[in-house]
């Protein structure tokens, strides 16, 4: 398959260590992919769904304690403490190596060994970094052949000594006592041992394109985002690109691909959707900055997908998708929480037990057919809001960074920041409540900068360092806001009605990057005037607008408080410009 000696070498090298039985090159080809899915059947890691209702579908179930990503067993692996900072776990790297080889060594006998060569944007593009992950499962196969560039065309591009990040996964014995998912930037080397789900083991998403990515980028002058981008064709035709960071399962995916609500069709919007979850951004020749998705699908939440939160995204895994952690039904067909239509009168849930909808745990409550972090992979190529722009070498030039997350008090619909530092400074302040995606207590706030807590490779003081640092070297910024969808009233309801609506935010948006929105100077930034946003046919109360477009400062004085605290875990490594964001926020909210 390749001429590259170091390649070679370190397949064998894994080889040695792991003993599988073969070794198997992923040439991309849809042969290969038919033959595999077919052994996957065969072997009942997936299960063949109803051809006629899902042509191309697939579904798997994964362990029982294996259904999110398991942030405390992720480590940065440096030789000292202070390189990977207060956010993340550490480990040396020669400690790294020993523990997860233990766990590593003769862990293949009797499996197969995959090799899958990857590309992480357009084979040939400034953006585009190269992968090889070796893995024993063969879901991680056919999941990673839907989510990135792979086969032949990424060796061909290596050729003989290119450089490329080493992806080694096992299942193991799926254990999460013998589970460690860890990252070596010294040496562009993941090792994920111990599970099979999905941002553990596809390794090309969170540890390569943000983990050890956004390690590269501050060395090489780029960022690497947990940020969706999606292109806004506005009534004259132009297209106009924003990038926006919100933590995990926090609708980056909605967002991605929303539908206008029926006024701002009318009036002529249009949507492109070019990615839902990794964004890495270049400055341009233009003194501006350019974005593209490095994947090539989706890894999207499936509970509350339906044809009215999110049409296009039912459109797109109609077909040739894998549900992982969905309900299964007798017609083999899957359903799920806030899904379309009603609950299957009897199916198997995702733990692989008889399920039924009147099901009720110890507690009284409903017993779930889904896992709520259950997804579906999927191509993007498939949604029909899917961009034009896929292979573009140079991406699409960004407008306007959005920072946002899960607050049920609080933040405001939406507001724009006073400068890029003042910009820098909320995304470094980002706040969310805890979601189904990780391991952890679910609704509690934390701290999240830039939706990266969990994703940054080294020191946050100086990703935030970094981000100050861009700015200035940019002639064209783009502007920084931040949006809250998930404000509630007193009895928990949702005071904004979000999906497809959020657009009338981003009109607004863009329409103050042109200068030509009206907005309120308040102390935490520009909020909207109750009439700069075009809320046509949308049945919202004065008082509820109100609301979603209040500043509370007394709440927002204690929050400064809890940023303080926040900060302080940084030290004196913290820039001084964001500590002079916090004075200045603090001095406008008292005068
Ligand atoms: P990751 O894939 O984990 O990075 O998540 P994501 O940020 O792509 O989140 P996603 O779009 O999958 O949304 C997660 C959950 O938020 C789903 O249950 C959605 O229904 C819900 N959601 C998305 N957008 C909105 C919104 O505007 N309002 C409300 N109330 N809920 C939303
Ligand atoms: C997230 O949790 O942010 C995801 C899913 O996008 S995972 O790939 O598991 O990280
Ligand atoms: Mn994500």
């Amino acid at each position: 398959m390749t001429n590259h000696a170091k390649l070679n070498a370190w397949v064998q090298e894994a080889a040695a260590m792991c003993q599988p039985d073969k070794i198997v090159w992923i040439d991309g080809s849809d042969a290969q992919r038919d033959q595999l899915t077919a052994e996957a059947v065969a072997s009942g890691e997936l299960i063949k769904l109803n051809q006629k209702k899902h042509p191309g579908c697939y579904y798997h179930r994964t362990a029982k304690n294996d259904v999110a990503r398991t942030e405390h067993l992720t480590y940065i692996c440096m030789p000292r403490k202070e390189e990977v900072g207060p956010t993340n776990n550490w480990m040396t790297p020669e400690e790294g190596y020993r523990r997860a080889g233990e766990i590593f060594k003769g862990s293949m006998k009797g499996r197969t060994l995959y090799v899958i060569p990857f590309s992480l944007g357009p084979v040939g593009s400034v953006f585009s970094k190269y992968g090889v992950e070796l893995t024993d499962s063969i879901y991680v196969v056919l999941n990673m052949l839907i989510m990135v560039r792979c086969g032949q065309a990424v060796l061909d591009r290596l050729g003989t000594d290119g450089e490329f990040t080493k992806c080694l996964h096992g299942k193991a014995d799926l254990d999460d006592k013998r589970r460690l998912i860890l990252h070596f930037p010294q040496d562009n080397a993941v090792w994920s041992v111990g599970s099979g789900y999905g941002g553990n083991v596809l390794l090309s998403k969170k540890c390569m394109a943000l983990r050890l990515a956004s390690c590269a980028a501050r060395k090489e002058g780029w960022l690497a985002e947990h940020m969706l981008i999606l292109g806004i064709e506005d009534p004259a035709g132009r297209i106009e690109y924003i990038a926006a960071a919100f933590p995990s399962a926090c609708g980056k995916t909605n967002l991605a691909m929303l539908i206008p609500p029926e006024s701002m069709t009318r009036k002529g919007y249009r949507i492109w959707t070019v990615g839902d979850d990794i964004a890495w951004m270049r400055i341009d020749t233009d003194g501006a900055l350019w974005g593209l998705n490095p994947e090539t699908g989706m890894f999207g939440v499936a509970p509350g997908t339906n044809t009215k939160s999110n049409p296009n995204a039912m459109a797109t895994i109609r077909r040739n998708t894998v549900f992982t952690n969905v309900l299964l039904t007798e017609n083999k067909t899957v359903w799920w929480e806030d899904g379309d239509g009603n609950p299957p009168a009897k199916g198997i849930d995702w733990k692989g037990d008889p399920w039924t909808p009147d099901m009720r745990d110890a507690n009284g409550k409903p017993v779930l057919g889904a896992h709520p972090n259950a997804r579906f992979t999927t191509p993007l190529s498939q949604c029909p809001s899917h961009t034009f722009r896929m292979e573009h070498h140079h991406g699409v030039p960004i407008s306007a960074i959005i920072f946002g997350g899960r607050r049920a008090r609080l933040a405001p619909l939406v507001y724009q920041s006073y400068s890029w530092q003042h910009g820098v400074f909320i995304g470094s302040t980002m706040a969310s409540e805890r979601t189904a995606a990780q391991y952890g207590k679910q609704g509690e706030v934390r701290r999240d900068p830039m939706a990266m807590l969990p994703f940054c490779g080294y020191n946050m003081a100086e990703y935030f360092m970094h981000w100050l640092q861009m700015g200035q070297q940019m002639t064209r910024p783009p502007k920084i806001f931040h949006v809250n969808w998930f404000r509630q009233d007193v009895d928990g309801q949702y005071l904004w009605p979000g999906y497809g609506e959020n657009l009338r935010a981003l009109e607004w948006i863009l329409a103050r990057c042109r200068g030509e929105a009206e907005g309120n100077a308040t102390p935490i930034g520009y909020v909207p005037t109750p009439d700069s946003l075009d809320l046509t046919g949308l049945n919202l109360t004065e008082e509820v607008l109100q609301e979603l477009l209040t500043v509370d400062r007394e709440a927002w004085l204690k929050e400064t408080q809890d940023i303080e605290e926040f900060y302080r875990t940084f030290n004196e490594k913290l820039p001084h410009a964001l500590r002079d964001e916090l004075a200045s926020l603090k001095r406008r909210l008292t005068t």
